[in-house]
């Protein structure tokens, strides 16, 4: 009798702790974006090895929890959308821990992954009711690319192409861009739409897309899909152009040209784009997220030279779009969103010597709140920070014509030597012409440093202070 009263004791003890757990037990839908190459594979990889490797050697002084002896574990758990890809854990670490050690491979859409942290409420009056609380985090990694497309869904097709067309025939776009306008200068809008011609001028503005992205550095890439287009290769509904000869057309024929026509088809495949795919990224994911982290590689823009800076500040002031929330935005006249914390982070600061990383920091500030005074952000919590997912040198000194400069040491990429260098200064503003003239910044590619495991903590610069701006104020 008295074993009988004492299961039951425990059995309730059990229901109430449990009730408890589920009242206090978190979840966050944590965003991580960036245009490619910006570093976003490299961040979670580093992240998620962080949380699961918590304690062993983690350096974490700036996570609340950790720092207060209050994080317990951390285990990946089955993701709840099972028609994403699953973000390839494994495979990045296998790749950063493999000798020599290398990086990831690049990705090309959206992947997620789910942990469940453990860890002890701070809360006096929680921690007697239970011992653990669990906050649940769902990361999903998309390409900033797609965020490029956002102010799409407030153009025509007619506004799109000329807006378009006025950046193709700007340096450095122009020279490379000239044959394929005069291309579709030379068709004639109302005829019958011959739909291989329209695939093969689809495919030559990809190209061009790709030759700006990856040989000219630019990030200004619209309609984003085009270069990233995932499950939808090869779709008609990606398979559409700027029209370049809006100025000699007849307003009224262009109302009046049916879809069958080379202009009517364009047009009616730039509207099913903004629904099809804008439109519903917006509203199957976007909406959908808690926060949210926008990765910014500023140095390689500063290395390759005025343009591609530029056009790096212009694709920023593109992607705060999806974050201006104010009553008059387009977002918000769109959709409903809650994200409330949004992170600028200027990635790879392990470039740069550590005295830099507020030069850098105070250049992404200036990249970011460029436009805040037209746009409103009231709602949301932003914070800009240097950080590097996977620290790949060492600073140090070293004397070089009588003074001591700071200096960095790494595995150099392209041939896996060490080398010592002076990568330069950051500077602090927009750069401005004499800066461009000196050519104040050296750029090497480095590759991960040293061979890890799978229960160590990748080396890294301020995942600490992320991790606390993200998920702190959730684990109280
Ligand atoms: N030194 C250094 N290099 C980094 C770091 N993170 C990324 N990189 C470099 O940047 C490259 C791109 O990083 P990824 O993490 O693959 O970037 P991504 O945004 O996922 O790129 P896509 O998948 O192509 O969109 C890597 O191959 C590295 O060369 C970092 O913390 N430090
Ligand atoms: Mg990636």
């Amino acid at each position: 009798m008295a074993i009988i009263s004492k299961n039951k004791i425990n059995k309730l003890k059990q229901k109430a702790n449990d009730l408890f757990n589920r009242t206090i037990d978190q979840h966050i839908t944590l965003a991580v974006t960036g245009l490619s190459r910006s570093g976003k594979t490299a961040f979670i990889t580093s992240l998620v090895n962080q949380l699961i490797n918590e304690g062993s050697n983690a350096q974490l002084s700036f996570f609340d929890v950790s720092h207060q002896g209050r994080y317990i574990a951390a285990k990946r758990v089955p993701q709840k959308n099972l028609h994403i890809p699953r973000f390839e854990y494994d495979v990045a670490l296998d790749a950063l821990c493999s000798e020599p050690p290398s990086w990831p491979e690049p990705t090309h859409g959206i992947s997620q992954l789910r942990i469940a942290i453990r860890y002890q409420p701070k809360n006096s009056l929680l921690k007697y009711a239970t011992d653990t609380a669990t906050l649940f985090l769902d990361i999903t990694d998309y390409p900033g690319e797609w965020l490029l497309d956002l102010p799409m869904l407030n153009q025509t097709y007619e506004e799109w192409s000329i807006t378009t067309l006025k950046l193709m025939l700007q340096s450095p776009r122009q020279p490379k861009a000239q044959s394929l306008i005069d291309k579709i200068d030379a068709i004639d809008p109302f005829a019958i739409v011959d739909e291989q011609l329209l695939a093969d001028l689809a495919k030559e503005y990809t190209e061009l897309l790709h030759y700006f992205r990856h040989e000219l550095g630019l990030s200004v890439i619209q309609p984003g899909r085009f270069i990233l287009p995932g499950e939808l290769a090869d779709a008609p509904i990606l398979q559409f152009i700027p029209f370049t000869g809006f100025s000699k057309i007849d307003a009224n024929d262009y109302q009046n040209a049916g879809d069958d026509t080379f202009i009517g088809m364009l047009r009616a495949r730039f509207i099913e784009y903004k629904e099809r795919v804008v439109r519903k990224f917006y509203k199957e994911h976007f909406v959908n997220f808690d926060r949210q982290i926008v990765l910014a590689d500023c140095l390689k823009p500063l290395n390759t030279g005025p343009d591609s800076f530029a056009d790096l500040q212009l694709g920023i002031n593109m992607i705060m779009e999806s974050f201006s929330y104010g009553q008059s935005s387009l977002f918000s006249r769109l959709f409903s969103p809650k994200i409330d914390k949004l992170l600028f982070a200027a990635t790879k600061a392990d470039h740069v010597t550590p005295e830099q990383h507020g030069n850098l920091v105070s250049l992404l500030n200036q990249l970011v709140y460029q436009t805040k005074h037209l746009l409103n952000y009231e709602t949301i919590t932003m914070k800009t920070v240097a950080i590097a997912a996977v620290k790949t040198t060492q600073a140090g000194k070293s004397l070089h014509k009588g003074q001591l400069l700071p200096v960095l040491k790494g595995r150099r990429a392209s041939d896996d030597k060490t080398i010592t260098v002076f990568p330069g200064s950051v500077p602090s503003k927009l750069p401005d012409e004499s800066f461009w003239q000196d050519k104040g910044f050296n750029y090497i590619d480095f590759a991960p440093q040293e061979a890890c495991s799978h229960h160590q903590n990748l080396p890294h610069i301020r995942l600490d202070q992320v991790m606390q701006f993200l998920l702190g104020d959730k684990m109280l």
